[in-house]
């Protein structure tokens, strides 16, 4: 991705706190501290525009993130709060599934949808609620496994070959640390979005 601006739009707790939809959007959803904050800066090539944390469920609304491309494309990478956190009240997690659900239901020009999960862990039982639940809404979905650079490199093919067939569709490896599968993860999303991939040199 040839980023020529990006900045932070919004934070939104609710649904109407959030900027009225005027791009493509690509939507990034995760068990918290699955590596979703990193990701994007790392898509984006940004140390730091994205907050991220090695305290669990410190990302507690929406948050959104404007990006200018090289060619004059724009489109909004949204950050939603990562899920399966154990220790939030049960109004809390009530509140977050509202909110979600009603993004994913709402947002006219929402391309796709990236499901993380840690290529260690694999799905687990909320990931593969939330890729049913897209299915079901007929949303896009693109499953990343991050934190590849984890495992032994011998061990990586491998594993993400395991994790496609156990899933079933295809899966992206991405390593926020090494930038490992940036390019491939960022064509998809382009051609999700519908943007023009640049002209190879
Ligand atoms: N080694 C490694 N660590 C990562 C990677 N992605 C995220 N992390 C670390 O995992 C922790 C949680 O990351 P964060 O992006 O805040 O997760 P989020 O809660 O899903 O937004 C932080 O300590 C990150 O530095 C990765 O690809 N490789
Ligand atoms: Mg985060």
């Amino acid at each position: 991705m040839d980023v020529l601006d990006a900045r932070f739009v919004a934070a939104a707790t609710a649904y109407d706190q959030l900027p009225a939809p005027m791009f493509a959007e690509v939507a990034f959803a995760g068990r918290s501290n699955v590596g979703k904050s990193s990701l994007i800066n790392s898509l984006l090539a940004r140390k730091k525009l994205v907050r991220t944390s090695s305290t669990p469920g410190c990302t507690r609304g929406i948050h959104v993130f404007r990006v200018l491309l090289r060619g004059g494309a724009e489109l909004d990478l949204v950050d939603l709060p990562g899920y399966g956190y154990a220790k939030r009240s049960k109004a809390e997690r009530r509140a977050w599934g509202d909110l979600i659900e009603r993004f994913l239901e709402a947002r006219p020009g929402l391309r796709a949808v990236v499901v993380i999960v840690d290529v260690r862990r694999g799905l687990e039982d909320d990931d593969a609620q939330l890729i049913e639940y897209l299915d079901h809404l007929g949303q896009r979905v693109l499953v990343v496994a991050t934190k590849l650079d984890k495992l032994p490199a011998s061990q990586r093919k491998p594993r993400l070959a395991a994790l496609r067939a156990d899933i079933g569709r295809p899966v992206f490896g991405y390593s926020a640390q090494t930038g490992d599968g940036r390019d491939k993860l960022s064509r998809a999303l382009l051609r999700a979005c519908a943007i023009a991939l640049p002209e190879p040199d």
